[in-house]
């Protein structure tokens, strides 16, 4: 692979696996601990929430949340309720994605979706709900010197709002069946899938009271490692299986979706994902060392299989 060349950690030096086995353990206790249980009344909603939450995503998005605080010299539990506040808004967009409406699927995380067991309705409202539920949570980070309470907040809020994260789904209904170039490919990229990643890293960061230029370099870092990461789910979704995925594989084709093996073909794009995760350690330069975790996983998710 390319991009390993460039490398500066050896996977010796540093490893992966278990710093993502022990972080998602530690998000997935945290994320138990601030969502109501499921007994909470209404029930319904509170299991629906944590059926999808809880159906075994990769949390690759709160991995990168901690690594970048770890980066920047940062106590990880301090980015908890941020890492927990970005995994809770990815996990709505993907209960709201299934949905009829919009990309209608009916296998997610390697189980039905949300509306295949609760119904739509309820799906509708537990995607709400997690979304809320993510600005209670991040509401519990404690604001530091440099990064208010209101910043963090503003940053989740423009991840996850109508100009980035809801601006890429809408670019990507509008654009079924239409021929789209490039350009307009990398803006429902940018959006859709970079920006909420892009915006975990950068909070972790904050986390950790980075400085400005730490800021900047995560920023630089998570739009590429985050356009890398939907290049390579467009491969995925062509060159494995629905089992392999835990999801439907395929529906890019089948939706006549623009996607990066549709317009370049399947070695250019993995050459394209290659060039991002290159461009994305580079900005890591100057942590020194300090980055060994968010490289791993730079690495890791350029490599994934699902
Ligand atoms: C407001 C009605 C309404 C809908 C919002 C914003 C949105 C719907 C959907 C987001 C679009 C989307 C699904 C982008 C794709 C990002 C992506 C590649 C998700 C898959 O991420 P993984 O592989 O999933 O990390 P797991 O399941 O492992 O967490």
């Amino acid at each position: 692979m390319a991009a390993r060349s460039t490398t500066p950690h050896s996977k010796s030096h540093f490893d992966l696996q278990r710093f993502i086995q022990s972080r998602t353990a530690l998000v997935n206790r945290a994320l138990d601990r601030y969502l109501p249980t499921a007994k909470a009344k209404p029930a319904t909603i509170h299991k629906a929430m944590r059926y999808s939450l809880f159906a075994g995503g990769k949390r690759m998005r709160p991995a990168l949340c901690l690594a970048a605080a770890q980066a920047c010299g940062g106590d990880e539990a301090e980015a908890m309720p941020l890492a927990c506040a970005v995994e809770c808004i990815h996990t709505y967009s993907l209960i709201h994605d299934d949905l009829p409406a919009m990309d209608n699927d009916d296998f997610r995380r390697g189980k039905p979706t949300n509306h295949k067991v609760f119904g739509q309705g309820i799906a509708i409202l537990a995607g709400d709900a997690l979304l809320t539920q993510a600005f209670e949570i991040a509401a519990r980070c404690r604001g530091w010197a440099r990064y208010s309470h209101q910043q963090i907040i503003l940053d989740l809020a423009h991840a996850s709002g109508s100009l980035q994260l809801i601006a890429g789904q809408v670019a990507d209904l509008e654009g079924e069946r239409k021929r789209i170039l490039t350009r307009q490919l990398r803006y429902i990229h940018e959006r859709k899938t970079s920006a909420l990643l892009c915006c975990a890293v950068r909070l972790g960061g904050m986390s950790a009271n980075c400085s400005p230029a730490q800021l900047a370099a995560l920023t630089d870092f998570g739009y590429h490692v985050g356009l890398a990461f939907q290049v390579i789910d467009d491969i995925l979704d062509v060159t494995q299986t629905t089992e392999q995925l835990g999801k439907t594989a395929g529906k890019d084709t089948k939706a006549q979706k623009a996607t990066y093996p549709s317009l370049v073909g399947l070695k250019k794009s993995r050459k394209i994902a290659e060039q991002l995760t290159i461009r994305a350690f580079k900005a890591l330069k100057m942590f020194k060392g300090e980055a060994a975790a968010l490289e791993g996983i730079a690495e890791h998710l350029l490599s994934r299989d699902r």
